[in-house]
């Protein structure tokens, strides 16, 4: 069923429920002598490229790709449109490797018809800490579907990151594959009601009106918890231990150091916004929470060409109860003119999706480890992991 994937080090489904397969990697690792140096063989009429994303040239036709060509909903009502910044700062995190940033030319006229993508990262799976790739927007054009290149860009990828000695990949997609670690839901918090029923994104609810609807959704003005401001970088170590401490609680989660939280989590500009809550008594950060700027391109419609969402990221409420902290990060989110808020079910999200009326959509995410083995899927509540 799975020619492909099927040849690949991770859980296959005629291995589920027998519970005998021991946790863990399920290959060990080769010498770096012993891993193929020469890249794949691609068909004739293509060429290998590396993206060197600081290249606003090479960055444009990156994002030209993908704009046109990357993931859409089950109805082709919407495509993912990340933005060139967006892009740089997923790409370009602490220890990068440009020669993971993978492209596919066509040898006559050079366009880039074809992309993949790693990033490194620690992620501790219960007790033990892992380096993995973070594989990421994988994306062929449109008419160059189903020729199998796939299979061969998840293969040279994986070739460039083990010859980092790294043999371990955590990824997502929206597509079931062998076999996902777990299987969340997106759910979605309407701020711009009138907006998303226009282009589709929702429907006028049974006995509803458009204006009890846009009363339902009303947000209060301004943020309600006392010391609530944008993250800084002065920030940085407490949010680091306040991020640590939390992630300490899920079965899978990354191992974020300062590093990682200067880049992952301090506020840039329409990429990622932060914010803490500072005593006002003790000026300790007792919480804060985060969010992505990940807008679509509305296919077809009239009157609007973009849908301005925000993806909630990392959240911490160690003090503030987490219903008050998300609600907060809704004012702010409203604020910023933001269309809708999305969640995954992921870590405590359960906890406040009904009751700050996010509705569940319907899109699902299921999240993958290559080469390497859980004994059981996990629930979404046990991951603490967020991709973008
Ligand atoms: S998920 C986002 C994926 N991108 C999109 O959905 C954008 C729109 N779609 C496309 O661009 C194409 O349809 C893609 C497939 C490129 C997705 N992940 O070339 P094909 C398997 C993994 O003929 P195409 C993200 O970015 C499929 O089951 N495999 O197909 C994370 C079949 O294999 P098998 C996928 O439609 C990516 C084979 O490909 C996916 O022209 C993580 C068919 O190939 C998918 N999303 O192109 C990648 N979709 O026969 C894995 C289809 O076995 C990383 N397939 O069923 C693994 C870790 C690597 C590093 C390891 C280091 C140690
Ligand atoms: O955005 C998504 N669905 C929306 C739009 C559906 C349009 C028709 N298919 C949705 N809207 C309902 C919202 C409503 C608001 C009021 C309360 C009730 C709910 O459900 C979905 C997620 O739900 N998104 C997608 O399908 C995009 C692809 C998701 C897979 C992503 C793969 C990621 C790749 C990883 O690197």
């Amino acid at each position: 069923r799975h020619r492909f994937w099927e040849t690949q080090p991770v859980g296959q489904f005629k291995d589920a429920g027998r519970g005998g397969l021991p946790e863990g990697p399920i290959e060990p690792p080769t010498a770096l002598s012993a891993v193929r140096p020469e890249p794949y063989n691609l068909p004739a009429l293509y060429e290998w490229t590396t993206c060197d994303m600081d290249d606003e040239q090479i960055c444009a036709e990156v994002y030209n790709l993908l704009t046109n060509n990357y993931v859409e909903d089950d109805e082709n009502m919407f495509r993912f449109n990340y933005s060139k910044e967006f892009l740089q700062w997923a790409l370009r995190p602490p220890g990068y490797f440009k020669a993971w940033h993978i492209g596919v030319r066509v040898k006559a006229t050079k366009k880039l018809v074809a992309f993949i993508t790693g990033v490194p990262g620690r992620i501790r799976v219960r007790e033990d800490i892992i380096r993995m790739a973070e594989v990421n927007f994988l994306c062929v054009h449109k008419k160059l579907r189903s020729k199998r290149l796939a299979p061969v860009m998840i293969k040279e990828v994986t070739r460039r990151v083990h010859l980092e000695n790294i043999w371990q990949a955590a990824y997502t997609a929206g597509v079931i594959l062998p076999t996902p670690v777990t299987t969340c839901r997106y759910w979605h918090r309407s701020l711009n009601p009138k907006k998303l029923i226009d282009v589709g994104f929702s429907r006028l609810g049974a006995r509803m009106t458009m204006s009890r609807t846009i009363r339902l959704y009303k947000l209060p003005e301004a943020t309600a918890t006392p010391g609530f401001r944008k993250m800084e970088l002065r920030d940085v170590p407490a949010v680091t231990r306040l991020l640590r401490e939390h992630l300490s609680l899920f079965v899978v989660a990354p191992d974020f150091d300062e590093n990682d939280v200067e880049h992952w989590v301090l506020p840039l500009e329409n990429v990622v916004d932060s914010y803490v809550v500072e005593s006002p008594e003790t000026h300790e950060v007792t919480d804060f929470c985060s969010f992505y700027t990940l807008p679509s391109s509305i296919l077809n419609n009239q009157n609007y060409s973009v849908l301005k969402a925000a993806y909630s990221f990392y959240n911490v409420a160690a003090k503030t109860p987490l219903l008050h902290l998300m609600n907060d990060a809704l004012i702010v989110a409203k604020q910023k003119d933001y269309d809708v808020f999305n969640a995954l079910d992921v870590m405590h999200n359960d906890t406040f999706l009904k009751e700050l009326k996010f509705g569940p959509g319907d899109g699902q995410l299921h999240y993958y480890l290559y080469n390497y083995r859980l004994r059981n899927a996990l629930k979404p509540a046990e991951l603490g992991l967020v991709l973008l």
